[in-house]
């Protein structure tokens, strides 16, 4: 997986600041034409899982569709922080969270599920054939088996075995991240960590899109943070959480610490300033700044970042911290990716 990422990195994608994106989403501009289909996506690691939601949308393709299959992309390979081979809560089990909305403000959501390789499926399974948002622990697990589902074996990853064991050494319990894990130097799930090459390693895939129809729906999947206490579930697998989709409006995700994104209502607030005419951009800043707000201090020492996509197809993002990073996928020029701007600089 790491070294997947190095490669697609060296294969053209461009880390750009965003003020670039901003400026190629001028809202004037942007007045006249509508981006569609486009794909946005958290983190680097989003381009290649863009890619295959691309494939979907470029073909006229629902919105819906191009989240899920992105990502189950990810869901399906090894990594730190999406999908089974993640790294375990602090008892040593891997618990996976999800959600998916559509067009309709269908929604569904899986937390705290074992064993399940894509837990955004058997979300969507709950959005479209239960009464049911949210199915949780052993409840979603044995929906899931219903369903046809496969239960898969509980062993860790080798990574993630490796991480646990490090971890085990102290069994060091802080769920809050310091500046030190984002910035890659400790690596804490709740972080991205950096990679040799100087590119981070991702984390929560929340993924946004717009299809030739001008539908918009989105998808988040993680498998949370690394070493949480057992039954720990952040944002990620929360409507208006980890992830909000208003069809009139635009949609929102989120990455990085849980619990300070729900204290906000994170993507639900993200959508609700753009409903008051805010840029993308300017509503994931005045989501930040809202939580930066409420205490300064200890806001210097956990990373959130929101994304957003509207009606248009413009997109933006904000961080507390800096090294938020963005996938964006329109056209057939392929995917770049973008440094979001932090509240603090550094
Ligand atoms: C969580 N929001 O479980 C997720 C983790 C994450 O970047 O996104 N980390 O709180």
């Amino acid at each position: 997986m790491y070294k997947s990422r190095r490669k697609f990195l060296q294969h053209g994608a461009m880390i750009l600041p965003a003020i670039s994106m901003i400026t190629s989403c001028s809202s004037q501009e942007e007045e006249k034409a509508t981006t569609a289909p486009i794909v946005v996506s958290t983190w680097d690691s989003g381009l290649a899982v863009n890619k295959i939601a691309w494939e979907i949308l470029k073909n006229k393709g629902k919105a819906i569709d191009a989240v899920e299959k992105g990502a189950n992309s990810i869901e399906n390979t090894i990594n730190c922080c999406v999908g089974l081979g993640g790294n375990p809560d602090r008892d040593g089990h891997v618990t996976l969270d999800a959600c998916i909305m559509d067009e309709n403000y269908n929604c569904g959501s899986v937390a705290f599920l074992e064993k399940i390789k894509n837990p955004i499926s058997v979300a969507r399974k709950i959005m479209e054939t239960t009464p049911h948002v949210m199915l949780v622990g052993e409840g979603a697990y044995q929906f899931a088996i219903s369903n046809g589902f496969k239960s898969e074996s509980d062993q860790l990853s080798a990574d993630a075995s490796k991480e646990y064991k490090k971890w085990l050494v102290k069994s060091e319990y802080k769920p809050v991240i310091n500046i030190e894990k984002q910035q890659g130097k400790v690596n804490n799930h709740a972080a991205p960590a950096k990679l040799e090459d100087g590119s981070f390693n991702h984390d929560t895939m929340g993924l946004l899109a717009l299809d030739t129809q001008l539908n918009l729906s989105g998808a988040c999947t993680t498998s949370g943070m690394g070493f949480k206490m057992r039954g720990r579930v952040g944002d990620s697998p929360i409507i208006g959480g980890g992830l909000y989709v208003d069809n009139e409006i635009g949609a929102a995700t989120s990455s990085g610490q849980g619990e300070e994104v729900i204290r906000i209502c994170g993507t639900h607030l993200v959508v609700e300033y753009m409903r008051m005419g805010k840029s993308p951009h300017e509503a994931c800043k005045l989501a930040i700044e809202r939580l930066v707000k409420i205490n300064p201090v200890k806001a210097k020492t956990f990373q959130v970042g929101f994304l957003a996509l509207n009606k248009k197809g413009e997109c933006g993002a904000y961080a507390v911290l800096p090294g938020f990073a963005y996938s964006v996928t329109k056209g057939d020029e392929g995917g770049q990716v973008f440094q979001s701007e932090s509240y603090f600089k550094d």
